[in-house]
């Protein structure tokens, strides 16, 4: 079964997903076996590997490794091209929609396409839609471009309409890595009422009390990235996991 239809079965199933994001340069390759054995446990849906700087050999073998052990969906999240991996089982095919880069709105994805291709990884293609957060974040200096202030609600339901338009699969309100805040739960709901498409949310959200408020939101999936990282917050987890699903 595909990535896909396996994270639409966790809507159904669960009411939303939780996914842990796994940043392969900031672990060395002992840690990274036991975080994600324990993530595989943890009643998460699924395990994103990614970063926004460039990914050395050691990361790909770090990639290898997860991949040996995980046993949820894999799912690459690229910060750029050279990340491309044939250790996952999918990747989320972004085009940053809130910029006007064109590198990240088409440039990139028509580098990347044909080694998609030729890894036979499974492409979601997801409309990334960076959300100011209270800083500059690096999803938002890599990217060269402006986010979508995040009180301006209209804004982003008008890009979450032309992502839907466009056929985009996913929509990603992001506030990006280690955001000062979290995407608002208000900015949720505004996209949610007028877009079908799965919503995934991250950036930011440092407890389960904060994730569950996006989800009432509307949020289909919600991500963690840095807060897992903090050795006295790894028990998180399954809190996590627990707020997120609703049943
Ligand atoms: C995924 O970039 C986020 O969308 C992860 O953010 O590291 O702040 O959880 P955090």
């Amino acid at each position: 079964m595909s990535v896909y239809q396996q994270m639409m079965d966790t809507r159904v199933q669960r009411g939303a997903g939780y996914l842990v994001l796994v940043d392969p340069e900031r672990w060395d390759i002992q840690e990274v076996e036991v975080f994600i054995k324990r993530i595989n446990t943890s009643g998460a849906d699924g395990i994103m590997v990614g970063s926004s700087l460039i990914i050395g050999e050691g990361a790909h073998q770090k990639m290898k490794k997860i991949q040996e052990i995980a046993t949820l969906p894999l799912i690459l999240f690229p910060g750029n091209v050279n990340q491309l991996t044939p250790y996952v089982d999918a990747v989320f095919f972004l085009s940053v929609i809130s910029g006007r880069n064109p590198q990240y709105l088409i440039g990139d994805q028509v580098l990347a396409a044909p080694v998609v291709h030729e890894l036979g990884i499974e492409p979601m293609a997801t409309a990334y839609m960076l959300i100011e957060s209270g800083r500059v974040t690096s999803a938002e200096f890599m990217s060269g471009s402006k986010p979508i202030p995040r009180d301006k609600d209209e804004i982003a339901v008008a890009h979450a309409l032309a992502a839907e338009y466009l056929g985009f699969k996913f929509i990603y309100l992001e506030a990006g890595s280690g955001a000062q805040y979290s995407v608002t739960p208000r900015m949720v709901q505004a996209v949610c009422k007028y877009t079908d498409v799965p919503v995934i949310v991250g950036g930011g959200i440092h407890s389960p009390e904060v994730a569950k408020a996006l989800v009432e939101a509307g949020a289909a999936f919600i991500v963690t990235g840095n807060v897992l990282e903090d050795s006295s917050k790894t028990h998180l987890m399954e809190a996590f996991a627990k707020a997120i699903h609703k049943h």
